[in-house]
């Protein structure tokens, strides 16, 4: 820009730069050509001294309208510039906060654990809470106070996993059965008492259709009037509820356990064609033992037979785990196996619950 432009001249130019302006560096360069210490105005400025004395006041006048208005110009357009900008960065850097959080959890819940927690919700909506134990227990709660005798066969070597003798002589052994923990459970709390104990139960035994070790869940009320009307409607419910049909038959058959009397074992209807099980249907599977407590083993849980009675029943979790899902060899369910797990697997955050259905 030459010092000879008229002011009018220079104004249209110097607006028409600060309106093209196409970001706030550019503009700030704009500022600094016009308005910096060798700015176009500034030097104009300057010049003012070198002027007529009657022509200054005039000329120092319209000067200062002039930067004036080019300043007023450079503000609104840095205005508008960071406008836009926030407006681009909000776009930008926009998160949807409705996505989920983290992606989908790769690691799948096991059968097992599935299973066990399908019953904590069926048993708890009856009332049950869940007693937990240790896997190593002594013989007297594994087997003495379950009124099993000595000479018992599933005492023998040959089925249970002893630990080495002690400086007693005595042996700890790994639980057969979940049955210790309600044997801990009566030892600890007054009836009323309404348990379930899941967990991992050893016996020395493998073959396709048995594992050295494998789950239980057993199931114990005590109470002044229990009776096995109880019983039956309890397991009934249960089993009902467990495989969704609500009109899936079961039958009680008489059979014989040391810690019932009298004992049953319980069957539910299912159907066999050309080699596969279906449940539900008017042929029988045995899913589970049960009976009323023998006083024996009320006593020896330190409560009174002549006051109070219960039932109690057990079955294999990895079996019937098999049974709703359709698995179909169990040594599969202790492989490791990620391809299986992923098949067969629940999504951790799918808790079963019977308003939501398991
Ligand atoms: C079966 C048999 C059963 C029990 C387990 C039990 C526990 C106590 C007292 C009395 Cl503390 N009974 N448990 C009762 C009957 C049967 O399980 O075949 N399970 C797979």
């Amino acid at each position: 820009m030459d010092s000879t432009q008229s002011l009018e001249q220079l104004e249209s130019e110097m607006l028409a730069a600060v309106a093209a302006a196409a970001g706030l560096d550019s503009l700030e360069s704009l500022r600094i050509a016009a308005l910096g210490r060798k700015g176009s105005l500034t030097e104009r400025m300057k010049a003012l001294g070198g002027l007529p004395a009657d022509q200054r006041r005039a000329a120092g006048q319209a000067l200062n309208r002039l930067k004036t208005t080019v300043e007023q110009a450079i503000d609104a357009r840095r205005s508008s510039l960071a406008a836009a900008d926030l407006e681009a960065r909000l776009v930008q850097e926009a998160i949807d906060v409705t996505l989920p959080a983290r992606p989908q959890p790769a690691g799948r819940l096991h059968p097992v654990s599935q299973t066990v927690d399908e019953c904590v919700a069926i048993f708890g909506e009856m009332g049950f809470t869940v007693a937990e134990g240790p896997d190593i227990e002594n013989d007297f709660r594994n087997f003495t106070a379950l009124n099993i005798p000595p000479e018992h066969p599933a005492r023998q070597m040959h089925d249970t996993f002893y630990l080495p003798e002690r400086d007693d002589g005595s042996r700890l052994l790994l639980r057969t059965h979940t049955s210790p923990v309600q044997i801990r459970t009566m030892q600890s709390q007054e009836p009323p008492i309404r348990v379930i104990a899941p967990g991992r139960t050893y016996r020395c035994d493998s073959d396709a259709t048995h594992t050295p070790m494998f789950h239980q869940v057993e199931a114990l009320v005590v109470d002044e009037t229990t009776h096995l009307g109880h019983l039956k409607g309890c397991i009934i419910d249960f089993c009902r509820a467990f495989f969704e049909l609500p009109d899936l038959p079961v039958r009680f058959r008489p059979s014989h356990f040391p810690f019932t009397e009298p004992s049953m074992e319980v069957d539910i209807g299912c159907t066999r064609s050309r080699g596969e099980l279906k449940i539900g249907g008017d042929d029988w599977l045995e899913i589970m033992g049960s009976g009323m407590v023998h006083p024996n083993v009320l006593r020896a849980g330190g409560v009174d037979p002549d006051r109070y009675q219960g039932f109690a029943f057990g079955m294999g979790i990895d079996r019937i785990a098999m049974l709703k899902y359709g698995i179909p060899d169990l040594r599969t369910f202790f492989e490791a196996d990620l391809r299986w797990l992923h098949h067969y697997g629940f999504l951790p955050l799918a808790v079963p619950s019977l308003v939501r259905g398991l």
